[in-house]
This record gives C-alpha cells, sequence and structure tokens, in this order.
C-alpha cells in the first residue's frame, strides 16, 4: 500500500515532469546542498534581559558537536560545525577534530570574539590604543593557527568596532587602523584559508560601526586581497533593505564569501531561517543557485539564537527550511523568466518565479534526505529517538554552555 509521502513524492514530480523539470538534477543538487550550523546555537542564549537556561545543553565544545552531529544525521546535508573562540577553546584542538571526524563531522569557520574582552570598549581593530589593536590582531591570528589544528580553511571576522556619539571618533582613521590590522592578519594565513569580513548596521554600537554595510566590506575586501571575500548575515540589514539585491551585487564583484543565515522582524533578531519572510529566502537562493552554476565557492552558515525554542528542534527545522527555500529555487524555469525579462512582460517574470516558490516541495525534499541515508522526518524523529532526554539526564551535572 503506497504511503502518504510516495504517493505526494509521485503527484509532485508528476507535475514537475509536466513543466518540463529536470527531476533528477534537482535531487541530485538538494543531496549536494551543504548547510554548516554553530556550535554557539546550541548553547544557552538570551538578550541583555535575561538567559532562559535549558535542560541537556552541551556544555563543552565536544557536547556542541555531537548536536551538530545528530542534525546531520537527521537532515543530511550539515557534516560541519562551525566554532567560536574562546567559547570553543580547548586544550588539544587536535583532540576536538578527532572528535569531529570520529562522529562524521568537520570544525568548519572560526570565528574569533572581538566584543567580549574589556579592554575593547573603544573598539578592537579599530581602537585608538595600539596595544588594543595588537590584542585583537593577536587573537585573530591565534584563530588562524587554530583553524591550522582544526582543519579549517574559513576564518570569519565580524567586529562590534564602532562609535556612540557623533565625533567620538574619526571614521577614516579608524578604518585605516583596521586595514593595517587586518593586512597583517591576511599575510599571516596560509594560501588555502580565506578571510570572511561580515557587516552589520549597528549594535552594539549606536551612532556607527567601522563595518556596517556591503560596500564598506566589500572594498575592504578589495583592498586586502582576492582571498578575503563578504559574509552576508541575514540579520544585518536596515528595514528596506532589499537583501537579494546586495547578494547580487557581492556576486557581481565575485567577492560573495558566505551566509549567516538567520531571520528578523526587527533587528538582529537571530531567529530561525525562513520563519519570518521565506519568501526573501527563496529570492536569495534564486540568486545562489545560478550563481552555483557559475562555479562560486559560497560557505552557507546558520547563526541564530533559540532564547526560548528548544535548540534541537529550531537547527533542524532550520536546515529543512533551507532545503526547501534551495528546492524551490531550483524549480524557477529559467528559460521562461529570461523570455519574459527580454521581452519586458513584467508580471510574466513574476509569476516564473511565483510557480516555483508556490509548489510544495517537502516530498522532493523528504525523498533527498531518504537517499542520503537521513529521514524523511527529521522532526518527527528527534522527537522519537529520546536524544533530548538522553543528553538531559547525561548533562544534568554542570552548566549549559553559553556567550561566556
Ligand atoms: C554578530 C554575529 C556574529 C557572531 C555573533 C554570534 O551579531 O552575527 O556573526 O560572531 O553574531
Ligand atoms: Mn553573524
Amino acid at each position: 500500500m503506497e504511503s502518504a509521502t510516495e504517493r505526494d513524492y509521485a503527484n509532485l514530480t508528476e507535475s514537475l515532469a509536466a513543466r518540463s523539470v529536470d527531476v533528477e538534477a534537482v535531487e541530485g543538487r538538494l543531496r549536494s546542498q551543504r548547510i554548516e550550523t554553530p556550535s554557539w546555537g546550541y548553547g544557552n542564549s538570551g538578550t541583555r534581559f535575561k538567559i532562559f537556561p535549558q535542560p541537556g545543553v552541551p556544555r563543552d565544545p565536544f557536547e556542541k558537536i555531537s548536536d551538530a552531529a545528530e542534525v546531520h544525521r537527521l537532515t543530511g546535508i550539515c557534516p560541519s560545525v562551525a566554532i567560536h573562540i574562546p567559547w570553543d577553546r580547548v586544550d588539544d584542538y587536535g583532540q576536538l577534530k578527532e572528535h569531529a571526524s570520529s562522529l562524521g563531522m568537520e570544525i568548519g569557520a572560526v570565528n574569533p570574539n572581538l566584543f567580549q574582552e574589556k579592554e575593547y570598549s573603544l573598539g578592537t581593530v579599530c581602537n585608538p590604543d595600539p596595544a588594543v589593536r595588537r590584542k585583537a590582531t593577536e587573537h585573530i591570528i591565534e584563530c588562524i593557527e587554530i583553524g591550522g589544528e582544526v582543519g579549517s580553511d574559513v576564518l570569519s571576522l565580524w567586529f562590534a568596532d564602532g562609535t556612540n556619539y557623533a565625533g567620538q571618533d574619526s571614521f577614516v582613521e579608524r578604518r585605516s587602523r583596521m586595514y593595517e590590522c587586518l593586512s597583517e592578519a591576511y599575510a599571516a594565513m596560509p594560501n588555502s584559508m580565506r578571510m570572511l569580513l561580515e557587516y552589520k548596521p549597528f549594535e552594539p554600537a549606536f551612532y556607527h560601526t567601522d563595518l556596517p554595510d556591503w560596500g564598506a566590506a566589500l572594498t575592504m575586501c578589495q583592498r586586502l586581497g582576492e582571498r578575503a571575500q563578504v559574509l552576508v548575515d541575514l540579520g544585518h540589514h536596515l528595514q528596506g533593505t532589499n537583501i537579494e539585491h546586495v547578494v547580487a551585487l557581492i556576486l557581481d564583484e565575485g567577492r560573495l564569501g558566505g551566509f549567516h543565515f538567520n531571520n528578523r522582524k526587527y533587528a538582529d533578531d537571530d531567529l530561525i531561517v525562513g520563519s519570518v519572510n521565506p519568501f526573501e529566502l527563496f529570492l536569495i537562493y534564486v540568486k545562489l543557485v545560478e550563481a552555483e552554476e557559475g562555479g562560486a565557492r559560497i560557505d552557507y552558515m546558520i547563526d541564530q539564537a533559540h532564547n526560548i525554542e528548544p535548540k534541537m528542534e529550531a537547527m533542524i527545522l532550520s536546515v529543512m527550511n533551507l532545503q526547501e527555500a534551495y528546492a524551490k529555487a531550483l524549480l524557477v524555469d529559467r528559460g521562461a523568466l529570461n523570455e519574459a525579462r527580454h521581452s519586458g512582460e513584467v508580471l510574466g517574470a513574476h509569476r516564473t518565479l511565483i510557480d516555483a516558490y508556490s509548489t510544495d516541495v517537502r516530498p522532493l525534499c523528504a525523498k533527498a534526505r531518504e537517499d542520503m541515508g537521513a529521514v524523511a522526518d527529521p522532526i518527527g524523529a528527534f522527537e522519537q529517538s529520546g536524544y533530548a532526554e538522553k543528553a538531559a539526564r547525561e548533562r544534568a551535572e554542570g552548566a549549559g554552555a553559553g556567550w561566556n
């Protein structure tokens, strides 16, 4: 007796074939999708008002990687986990790498923490005090070395640097201080490593931020060198910003290095990707599908804070939302789209996107997961696995890890 999922899949592939979609090619790309999860997404997090600790939260980087491996087991496309230093500092990084590979995992982007040291109130690499700039540059170089020990070729940089009052410091002097420190770091990277620069318009600085937008990040990358690329965090745009246009511009400059996927309604809310504006995520993926065909290497990472929701389900749902956004983008009839565009058919072009976006691709994503040895219903399987209960029992002693 054909199961509901099998029937849904059969109906979907039949209707896609009727739309002359190459279903096998789409499934092949779905199986090659890769999403990196953040170690800090498994730990406790919150806002300045409260951090609500949750039972079963990992207590150290080893347990964070174990949780990431469980998300990979269920979704099939998350074989790497990004780390943040010192949140994930250990005595033996070789041991951490070994632990990861024993679970079929790799350690991905290494993120220096340049926002929690007491010396950083006036900035890090932009700080007027050369001793503080030295400290920040040393930490970046330490993370380059850690990258070597864990087998990572991605250095992911975000700077909280900025000012809170007009006149507080010189924009251009701060930018040249940043360039001086980053060019030293760039020179310290092995040729196999890329430096990703993440911009953000405000918070924690509230008058100006030294890397506020894609233009500031792109021009800094162009000054530094080929292996410096821009990282787009979806939560780091002022209201009304057309993010898919920003992505297209950075791609056109050949400098799109990666993403921090999440979603926001107001500011840098770090909510589950696709949970507020799934259409925007789809439109971004339409750009990425084209870029991938051009051979661009782009690192797709999640960067979220699960303040009240169960962290494992949140991460699993995030990956599923990214699989569905990618699947819908792969269904766009690009021939019809370009034809409509070139003949000025305004709504014709728009409707080719709507046709793809309105397709329920969940049976296709479920099948792709099964074909990779993962599961059709990851959330259901996670709930039935008893993983959360087991983690809560085993991790009852000691405090859950967090932003400290
Ligand atoms: C800054 C940011 C950055 C991380 C941090 C956890 O808002 O997006 O990418 O270092 O969140
Ligand atoms: Mn980020």
